[in-house]
This record gives structure tokens, sequence and C-alpha cells, in this order.
């Protein structure tokens, strides 16, 4: 790739579409976008209140950066990147769990105009492979081992097989590798960075298709969503957030998350790991103020808080979203954390969603809130696409000052995603009050949300089909008491096929290498699937006659719009 051709890629509409000039000119006449950049903003920070501490990463010793040496750290990587030859517009590959480390590469990324691309901590080699090929990524960032897993060893593969991959850097021992600690950083020597309109990075999309989507966010555009969550759950210089769930989520890192935190000038304290037994302790000693938690945490907090032995009164605000968090969950969060809840219904695509801390209790703990922007655009359709009025179910479309127009390289599911005018097609099923708060009611998209981490049916559906043995299959979602949903693979075998046991299924999926989150929680082996009209498959009918047996776990969940 040459620079010219990386340049082009930083730059919006030339791989994604972008908003069109007038609501661009919109959006800055309102001041949502406020010309600023990620790098310029550390920057600046750090010269407003250089002694403050914008990060703690607690173990396994404890360690911290203060504005002041997280702004010279980037530069210094920045430099060090750049003497490596990654510049603006190349992509890089983050996979780093809840470590210093992740923000200082961020932020190096970001002075030069490289774009992070967020892996998650539980990817594996089938997805690393797709992200490093489909964006040619010319670099790779791992800790070298991380729950039990020698992220090095798939390293070493995915670079044999991707030419563009010059660099595996790795937090910790770095094998074969390059050292992160090894980059050189002889302070200065930065190129000039990226414009405020120009991409930052790219986030992933659960997805609903074969393939992730990638996610093309602006520094302007973002960073809007920063500063506007920010007000919103009155997040300022003495927040200091717990980073709870992996910090490459759009939740953790945005709603209001550790880059909004950092906006503010407040602090950050990476968890090591989401359970009560790591996090309270951190809580009581870090005098934790504000947190983010996906409902099947909510509900494991909720229960071990009273009992905890440990001092949570520092907690003021605990935020609730990724996935459908029930009403009689909600009821109990204030009372066993003894601080106040916000639920939040977001997405990487841009659009967000939080309860008020005016709002009144009932609302707070039934319904997922109001949007960030007075000009983010709601509408909710039926099938025809017609408005429906409010208090009627329907599709929620969303346009907005933070909402992207389209995906990174993916022109033909664009045109299926968003609407001729602009509309991002959310494929969730909503319900709007007649205070304008939205209540997610189901969903339309082919997708499962295992508690906040989701999983397109059709990604693991291939995975199966290549099993030599397997006819056919479906992959739907069930109801699951704390999860919310889990996945159930039903699987036809062929008629001339051993007979399979569903561990075998499931270990099959495990070894072709993604994260363990995809692996079906259960599978069943069915003579036929109920067909449609056309002879497809039919998840309605699936998810309806979902037999699942007792050992298998519960009915399935009304998750489809067709149920209500
Ligand atoms: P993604 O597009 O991968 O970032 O996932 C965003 C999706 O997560 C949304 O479109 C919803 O389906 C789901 N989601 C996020 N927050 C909530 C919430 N509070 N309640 C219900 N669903 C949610
Ligand atoms: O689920 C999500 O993707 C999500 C949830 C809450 C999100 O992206 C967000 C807030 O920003």
């Amino acid at each position: 790739m040459t620079a010219a051709e990386s340049v082009a890629a930083l730059t919006p509409g030339v791989d994604a579409p972008t908003w069109p000039a007038e609501f661009a000119e919109r959006y800055r006449a309102a001041g949502y976008w406020r010309g600023e950049t990620f790098g310029g903003v550390l920057r600046e920070r750090a010269a407003a209140h250089p002694d403050r501490i914008a990060l703690v990463d607690p173990a396994p010793e404890r360690r911290t950066w203060t504005y002041r040496e997280l702004d010279e750290r980037a530069d210094r990587l920045a430099a060090g990147f750049a003497a490596r030859g990654i510049g603006r517009g190349d992509r890089v590959v983050l996979q780093l769990p809840n470590v210093g480390e992740f923000v200082e590469v961020v932020f190096a990324l970001f002075r030069i105009g490289a774009l992070p691309v967020y892996a998650l901590p539980a990817h594996r080699e089938t997805e690393i492979d797709y992200f490093c090929s489909f964006t040619g990524a010319v670099a790779y960032v791992i800790p070298d081992r991380h729950a039990g897993f020698d992220h090095r060893e798939l390293a070493a593969r995915v670079k044999e097989r991707n030419p563009t991959l010059r660099h595996v850097f790795v937090v910790g021992d770095a094998g074969e590798h390059t050292a992160l600690a090894e980059v050189p950083r002889e302070p200065g020597g930065t190129p000039a960075g990226p414009e405020p309109h120009e991409l930052a990075f790219l986030q992933l999309s659960g997805g609903t298709t074969g393939v992730p989507k990638l996610i093309p966010r602006t520094h302007d555009d973002y960073m809007y969503s920063l500063w506007g969550s920010n007000e919103i759950c009155g997040v300022d210089g003495d927040t200091r957030f717990l980073v709870v769930l992996p910090a490459a989520h759009n939740f953790p890192m945005s709603s209001p998350g550790w880059l909004g935190v950092l906006y503010a000038g407040g602090t950050n304290v990476l968890c090591p790991a989401p359970d009560p037994e790591t996090a309270f302790p951190l809580v009581e000693r870090e005098r934790i103020t504000m947190t983010g938690l996906v409902p099947p945490l909510a509900l494991v907090w909720t229960e071990a808080g009273p009992k905890s032995g440990h001092d949570l009164s520092s907690l003021e605000l605990v935020l609730v979203g990724g996935a459908k968090y029930s009403e009689a969950a909600a009821r109990r969060l204030e009372p066993a954390l003894g601080c106040r809840l916000m639920q939040v219904f977001g997405m990487a695509e841009g659009l967000v969603n939080y309860t008020r801390l005016d709002d009144d209790p009932v609302t707070v703990v039934t319904t997922q809130g109001l949007p960030i922007s007075p000009d983010d655009e709601i509408r909710v359709v039926d099938d025809a696409g017609q408005d429906v009025a409010d208090g009627g179910f329907g599709h929620l479309l969303t346009r907005g000052p933070y909402t992207i127009r389209g995906y990174w390289r993916a022109d033909d599911h664009n045109k299926r995603s968003f609407t001729e005018d602009g509309f991002y097609r959310t494929g969730d099923i909503v319900r709007r009050t007649a205070t304008g708060h939205l209540v997610v009611e189901g969903r339309a998209k082919d997708q499962i949300n295992r508690g906040g981490e989701k999983i397109a049916p059709e990604e693991i559906e291939n995975i199966i089909l290549s099993h030599p043995s397997v006819h056919d299959v479906s992959v739907v979602a069930v109801a699951d008491e704390y999860l919310g949903e889990r996945s159930l693979a039903y699987v036809v075998l062929r008629a001339d096929a051993e007979p399979l046991k569903p561990v075998a299924v499931k270990r099959f999926v495990r070894e072709r290498g993604v994260a363990s989150y995809k692996v079906p929680d259960l599978v069943q082996f069915v003579d036929a699937f109920p067909q449609t009209g056309v002879g497809k498959v039919s998840k309605k009918g699936l998810r309806s006659s979902a037999a699942a047996p007792e050992q298998q776990g519960p009915r399935p969940a009304a998750v489809t719009p067709e149920q209500h």
C-alpha cells in the first residue's frame, strides 16, 4: 500500500459513506463537532493539569500515569512507531486486555493518524486473521499471554499469512516478536497528525453477517459522543471510573467510558477482571465513583454487594447496558450497591441513549433512555417503513451527529443497513414513550445478544457447515436467566454420517479459532428445519418450536418482532 493510499483510508467518504456537506456544516455550526483531535485533547489536558492521575493499572503492582506522563509516553511511542514506518492511515490491530499500555498505544496511534482496529481479548485466529487481511493491517499489538492463552503463537501464524503485517508488538515477553517496551522512544519527531474530520479508528460491530463489520469513527463525531455523555452522566475532573468491561468495547470506551473520563480530566482505574472479588477491593481502595456493567454482571454485583464486606460508599453511579436489563433486576441495583443507576442503550455505530439523573425512578428501571443529542433523529417504523405512533412497536432507525453513514468497505451491506437518506437501520425493535424515552422490545436482526456480547449466527453456521458430517445448521438464541440469551445450534447431520455428540460440535467450533463466547452453548440434532414458503430455513419457526430439552435450557427467547 502506498502512502497516498493509506492517507486516503483516513478520509471520510473514501472507504465508507460519510455525512453530506450540509449535515457536517450543521453539526459544526451547532457546536457538536468542536474541531478537536484525540492527540490534541490529551496534549491540552496534560498542559492544564499535568500532575493529575489519568490512569491507574492496579495489577500485578500498582502503576499510575499522570496526564503529563501519558502525553509524553504517547509522543515517544508515536515517534517509535513512525521510525518503524507506521504512518498516517495505516491500520493497526490492537488486542490488549485492560492494561495501561492499551491507552498509551491508542494515543500514540492517534498522534500519528494511524487507525487502531479494536479487537477483543477473546478473539482468536479466525477473527484476527480477518481483521488483518481485510484492513491490510501493518501491525498487530498483543499481550504475551492472557487468560491462559499465548497470543504470540497465534500472531506468528497470522503474520505468515498476511504479507502486509510487518510488525507484531508484544506487551511483556516478546518471544520471536518485538517488545513494545523496546520500540525506540526518542522524544519528538512525530509527523503531522490527523484532521478532526478524519477517521480516528475502526470499531467492531456485533454484526449479523458471516464476517464482522468495521465501523469508521472520526475524531469530531466520537468526541461529541464523549462530551455529550459526560454532561449527561456528570463526569468531571473528580470522576474515578473503573473500566470493568474490556476496554476495546464501545460502551466502556465512550459511554462515557475511559475516553470520556480522559476528556474531562478524571481518573481511570483499569480493572483486570470484572468479578466482584477483583472489582470490589478496587472500588474501596481507589474510591471509585462510576462504572459501567452489562446486565449479567450487574446481577452478580447486586447479589454480592450487600454481603461483600467492602466499602462501596464512594460509588455514585453505575451504568448498565449492552443488553436488555430486566425491570426486576434494575430495581434491586440501587439499594444493593448504594448508588444511582443509569440505563444505557448504545451501539458502536453511533446512537447512545441514557436515562437521566433527574428521571423519576420508574423511568430509570423501565426504559433505556433518551438519545444524547437533540439532533439525534429517531424514527420508529413498521415493516413497510411507515412511522408508527408513539407507544407502538417498530424498527428503530437513526441518523445524527455521531452515527455513521456506512460501514468501512462494505458497499453492498451498506445498501441494506442504511436507508437512502442515511438512517442507520439498528435492527432493534423499540417503543417510544410520551417523554421520548426508548424501550427496547426485541430485535429484527439475526443476532444473538449473549449478555452484551453479540454473536452473528451466520458466522458460526458457516463454521459448523464446514464439518464433514453436517448437512445443515441453524444457530438461534434461547432465553437464559443469567445471560438474557445464549446460543443454540440446531444441526442436521448427513444421512450417511456417524452420530456426533454435542460436545464434538462445540470442540469443532472452538478449534477453528473463534472467541469462546461464540461457541454454541447448546447443540441439538434435528432431522429437518421448519421450511418457509421459499424453502429457506425459518428462524422464526425454529424459535417457536425450540424444544430445547430440559437439560439444555429453557424455552426460546421472545426476541423476534414476529412474536409480539
Ligand atoms: P453493536 O452494534 O455491536 O455495538 O451492538 C449494539 C446493540 O446492542 C444494539 O443495537 C442493541 O441491539 C444492543 N443493546 C445495547 N444496549 C442495549 C440495552 N440497554 N438494551 C437492549 N439492547 C441493547
Ligand atoms: O452494546 C453496545 O454496543 C453499547 C452499549 C452501551 C454501546 O456501544 C454503547 C453503550 O456505547
